[in-house]
């Protein structure tokens, strides 16, 4: 086989958001569209892609075949040696990461846009992951991206038809170099990292019951995504869970056409099963991609991933891979609520507080000073890959339970008597017009640098919230001391309440606002979290002008 090169030229807002880029399938199908993003991937790590190995694989969804054809084609014939593949493309996100580690990659190109839906009319997306197994860091995503702007020719293999719909090794010969294909079964691998990480025996016990004991019955919800393969083995083969305890365990191109993000909106099927049939003790979910979680008990009783990270960090001993490696220090994205805070605290350990995106907990967890932290998008995990981790996290959990005896319900009511309750909610603002969000910012970034709000306080409901702090969030990685600027207004209170407002880097048309909600109570932990942050809540759509901006009356989704 021989490669040619094929002149192109960019194509704009090639740029990389929050976690990969993500356009409409329709974008991605353009003529060279993903062949120029390919190319520019792998010019961007320079030298290194002669000779090397990476993984590939995604979540399933519509493109997934044609991206990787693209990509087994680009990659020969720009000299990368190797490329290992998951059957028929599916790869989890926890499961890439665990796969660049295991076999020492140069990195793995992760074909897609998360919780986003999926189909030929929705959204595609690809990501690049390094060495380590996390996401590329802004610096690489940026070199990525200005590629993109000056790309005038990729290289490609027409010829190189390669099936990966059956396992095996593949070997062809491309301008007279060996290139491999290795397809591989996506589960295997990952299951090994869960039982080194696990007590399966006693995990199994528990989901299956024994003679002393009924089953705790679960239900989990694979929302149609790539999880379904990894739920179908590790619950229901492994530890023998009944066959009815997973749903939606089949990975469709469209995820059924629902919107597979777990949360209490788009979730709300699992929620429904969990709150009618009282036999449920504990629900999950997962997103297409299989790094976010969402955790409820019997009843449906809402665990926020806010709290869910505090009570992991608080029960880390009840996990094998933690009493073998120790626990270093914590940390949380900006916008998640500081319940882990207390926790680190208490058990003395270093506790970070990082930009929204898993990229930024990296650096922390190779200079062995992160073990475990969160988001409060529903994503939990620890240093045992470089991403976030929705299996690990049910894992995690039902390891506590199956420790303290106890329910989900008792576990966070326990939780707050020592540590008091952070109520948390998030309002999301989808598609409002770019121009409306825009000036929403602008009149938010002059709101905080005028001083004189400090100081200034705000009525609400008969509450009264005074303001000690205005900024926008930036970072200084403690490792390379890269600097991330703009990564969220705040404003913080007099009492810790917090208003924090961000644009998505996630969406794929248009503008979501976030507004982000918390405050802290010591003794009154059992409210209603909206009733108990209504006022803030007006608070902040006050201070930002939302409607007066973007005319919309109501969030898109609360979380
Ligand atoms: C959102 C979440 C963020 C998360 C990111 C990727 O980003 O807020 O916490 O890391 O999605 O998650 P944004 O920029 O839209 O707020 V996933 O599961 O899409 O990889
Ligand atoms: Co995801």
């Amino acid at each position: 086989l021989t490669s040619v090169v094929i002149p192109t030229q960019p194509f704009e807002g090639q740029k990389p958001g929050t976690s990969g880029l993500r356009k409409k399938v329709a974008v991605f199908m353009e003529k060279h569209y993903t062949e120029n993003f390919i190319q520019c991937i792998l010019d961007a790590q320079g030298e290194k892609t002669k000779g090397s190995t990476l993984i590939v694989g995604g979540d399933g969804r519509y493109f997934t075949t044609q991206s990787i054809n693209i990509i087994i084609r680009i990659a020969s014939a720009n000299e990368v040696n190797k490329l290992i593949i998951g059957r028929r493309g599916l790869l989890s996100t926890p499961a890439v990461s665990s796969l660049i580690r295991t076999h020492k990659c140069l990195g793995g190109i992760v074909l897609t846009a998360s919780h986003n839906p999926g189909g030929i009319r929705n959204d595609f997306g690809i990501k690049y992951n390094i060495d380590n197994g996390g996401p590329a860091p802004d610096q690489m995503t940026n070199d990525i991206y200005e590629l993109t702007n000056k790309i005038t020719q990729y290289k490609i293999t027409p010829d190189l038809d390669c099936d990966f719909q059956q396992t095996g090794v593949q070997h062809f010969e491309v301008d007279g170099r060996e290139f491999v294909v290795e397809v591989i079964d996506p589960v295997e691998d990952y299951v090994q990292l869960m039982k080194n990480i696990f007590d399966f025996e006693k995990l199994r016990v528990l989901l299956s019951g024994s003679e002393t004991q009924p089953p705790f019955n679960v239900l989990i919800d694979s929302m149609n995504g790539v999880t379904g393969v990894y739920v179908k083995r590790i619950f229901l083969e492994e530890l023998g869970s009944n066959q009815d305890s997973a749903v939606r365990i089949i990975p469709l191109d469209n995820f059924g056409e629902i919107h597979p993000d777990p949360n209490l909106t788009y979730a709300k099927d699992l929620v429904d099963k969990v709150q009618e049939d009282t036999r449920y003790d504990f629900g999950a979910a997962f997103d297409g991609d299989g790094d976010r979680n969402m955790i409820i008990g019997k009843n449906a009783f809402f665990v926020t991933p806010s709290d869910s990270l505090a009570v992991i960090a608080n029960n880390l001993d009840c996990i094998p891979y933690f009493r073998n490696h120790g626990v270093h220090g914590f940390a949380r994205s900006m916008p998640t609520a500081a319940a882990v805070d207390r926790v680190a605290q208490k058990l003395k350990k270093e506790m970070f507080e990082v930009p929204t995106g898993w990229k930024y907990f990296g650096n922390l967890m190779d200079a062995g000073r992160l073990s475990l932290c969160g988001e409060e998008s529903f994503g939990t995990g620890s240093d045992h890959i470089r991403e976030k981790d929705g299996v690990w996290a049910v894992l995690a959990w039902l390891s506590i339970i199956e420790h303290k005896k106890m329910s989900v319900e008792d576990i966070l009511k326990e939780h707050w008597k020592i540590y008091g309750r952070n109520y948390f909610t998030r309002y999301d603002y989808e598609e409002c017009e770019n121009e409306d969000a825009n000036k929403m910012m602008d009149h938010l970034e002059s709101f905080i640098a005028d001083s004189s709000v400090i100081g200034k306080s705000f009525t609400n409901c008969g509450k009264t919230y005074l303001i000690k702090q205005a900024d926008n969030f930036s970072y200084v990685d403690p490792i390379d001391h890269s600097e991330a600027k703009n990564q969220g207004i705040r404003i913080l209170f007099e009492d810790g309440s917090r208003l924090i407002y961000r644009l998505s880097g996630t969406g794929s048309s248009g503008a979501t606002i976030r507004i982000y909600v918390d405050s802290y109570e010591k003794t009154d932990t059992t409210a209603d979290a909206q009733v108990m942050l209504k006022p803030l809540v007006n608070v902040g759509l006050q201070i930002s002008k939302l409607k007066e901006f973007t005319g919309r009356e109501e969030p898109t989704v609360i979380t």
